[in-house]
């Protein structure tokens, strides 16, 4: 019988044309690589072309909504002038541009349909979507609820700012056990498969809503 938890039946949507950064922490590596290499993978399943993946680390959780804010902030030029491709050209923004340049949206499916290359085709946003790992796990003083509150409520800040999608990849669990599980490193089902489908289906719909189409 199929799960009342979770996302409900996978969709697949088609990856190809997006660009999409991973963000971790390094607070409990174990299960932090447990869940990168599962969002990874499920990029990959997706169409993600592996030159549009970026990953990135920091300490911990608490520095992610900044990570984010910066990888967002930045502008690739587009690779006709840039043949060392996106990442080396980025540009950062904070100084050189208004925070409307952002939140332009990228170009849309129907515009990238006909390009023979569609994987050079400019981008105006940097990143399609972005997916921020974490793992906490609660320990005796109130470091975990303060660090999970300050955490999420910057993720979503931070993607209702600037108008790209956020994943949110915070684990918040009591036990290293409880953590371990949800990265699937007991056999089970791993989160990070989750939320890289999720880091696709909303760079996709991004593009598709962008257009004014709503289903
Ligand atoms: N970062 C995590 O990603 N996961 C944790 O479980 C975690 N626990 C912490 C517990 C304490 C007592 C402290 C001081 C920090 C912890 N951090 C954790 C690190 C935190 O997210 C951040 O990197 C540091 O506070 C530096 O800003």
């Amino acid at each position: 019988m199929a799960s009342l938890k979770g996302p409900g039946e996978a969709q697949i949507h088609d990856g190809s044309n997006l660009r999409i950064a991973i963000v971790h922490a390094r607070w409990n590596t174990e299960i932090i690589s447990a869940l990168v290499a599962g969002a990874r993978r499920s990029l990959l399943a997706s169409g993600v072309k592996v030159e549009n993946i970026v990953v990135e680390d920091v300490p911990g959780s608490y520095e992610l909504p900044f990570a984010v804010q910066r990888f967002l902030m930045t502008l690739p030029i587009e690779s006709s002038s840039n043949p060392t491709g996106p990442i080396s050209a980025a540009t950062d923004l904070l100084s050189s541009a208004s925070l409307a340049d952002l939140t332009t949206p990228e170009p849309t499916a129907a515009s990238q349909q006909g390009s023979s290359k569609s994987s050079e085709a400019p981008l105006k946003a940097s990143f399609s979507a972005i997916i921020a790992i974490g793992v906490l796990i609660k320990g005796e003083t109130m470091h975990f609820e303060y660090i999970a509150d300050a955490t999420s409520h910057g993720l979503m800040k931070v993607q209702l700012d600037l108008g790209v999608p956020v994943v949110f990849g915070l684990l918040t669990v009591l036990n290293e056990e409880q953590g371990r599980a949800r990265a699937g490193m007991d056999g089970k089902h791993c989160h990070g498969e989750d939320w890289g489908r999720a880091a696709v289906e909303l760079g996709v719909k991004r593009q598709v809503w962008a257009e004014g189409k709503f289903t």
